[in-house]
């Protein structure tokens, strides 16, 4: 059987566990706590030399990188096709699934960590590279007033922009067939949803065709890939901590969408 090596709240590993479910495929849990640095041990290193999660080991052999694992996972296994058969639609999932390669991950990253984990997590000690220790001291610190807080929201809120916007013309981001543009964006609005900050979208005309295509991505076996595996104490935290949040993130929205 394929081996995940994954975290329960980690995005990247969301991305993936939403495409085994959906596609119905099992899998051996490897469940690696993060915030003590599991991801760094030598032998997982070994499989994954830049110490992060998801790892998938098929066949013996390890495959990092979730965009990469889901493209796999889609052509191993053809049952259940997450890559539409059309060739334009399939080239517009692979831009959207781009994404989260290109600012997504970290503007989610920064406003999960200003909001809610820097409540919870404390510096892993297994985080030896300088840099990263200073960064998160930063964030850990500073929360929301992190100079890199505006930015990362204002990314946040143009993903729901677009997102919208596509959601208007197909009721799947890649056009008609749920795919693996799915499969890597749900992780991101369900975090919002975690923070309690489904107000960004649902309060706002424009975006309620992200409220319908959200509840039919609920309604998808791949969700479970997400619900299943949900931390009850650490969502309790990161709604509280998302409540508290409201006033400064509308501050910031406010600042992001005011003309320069
Ligand atoms: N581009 C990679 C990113 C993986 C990644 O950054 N994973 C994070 C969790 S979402 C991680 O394992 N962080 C642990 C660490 O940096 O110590 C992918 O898509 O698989």
């Amino acid at each position: 059987m394929m081996e995940l090596y994954h975290n329960d709240l980690s995005i990247c590993a969301q991305k993936v566990r939403l495409a085994l479910a959906e596609k119905g495929l099992a899998f051996e849990s490897r469940h690696l706590d993060l915030k003590i640095g599991e991801s760094h041990s030598p032998d997982y290193l070994k499989l994954n030399p830049k110490g992060v999660v998801p790892t998938l080991v098929d066949r013996g052999r390890p495959i990092g990188e979730s965009t990469i694992i889901n493209e796999y996972l889609d052509e191993a296994y053809p049952e259940h096709p997450l890559r539409p058969a059309d060739l334009l639609e399939r080239t517009d999932m692979r831009r959207w699934v781009m994404l989260t390669d290109t600012g997504l991950s970290g503007a989610c990253g920064l406003v999960s960590f200003a909001i809610a984990f820097r409540h919870e997590y404390t510096m892993a000690p297994t985080w030896k590279a300088p840099e990263k220790r200073a960064a998160r001291a930063v964030l850990i610190e500073k929360g929301l007033e992190h100079p890199g807080a505006p930015q990362a929201v204002l990314a946040y809120d143009q993903f729901l922009s677009d997102l919208a916007r596509q959601l208007d013309q197909s009721p799947w981001i890649a056009g008609r067939s749920f795919s693996l543009a799915e499969a890597a964006l749900i992780p991101y609005v369900r975090r919002l949803e975690d923070m309690a900050l489904a107000w960004m979208w649902e309060e706002a005309k424009d975006r309620a065709s992200i409220t319908r295509w959200y509840a039919a991505c609920k309604a998808r076996p791949g969700f479970r890939g997400i619900s299943d595996w949900a931390p009850q104490a650490l969502h309790a935290l990161m709604k509280e901590k998302g409540l508290e949040a409201r006033p400064r993130m509308e501050e910031l929205l406010r600042a992001a969408r005011a003309p320069s």
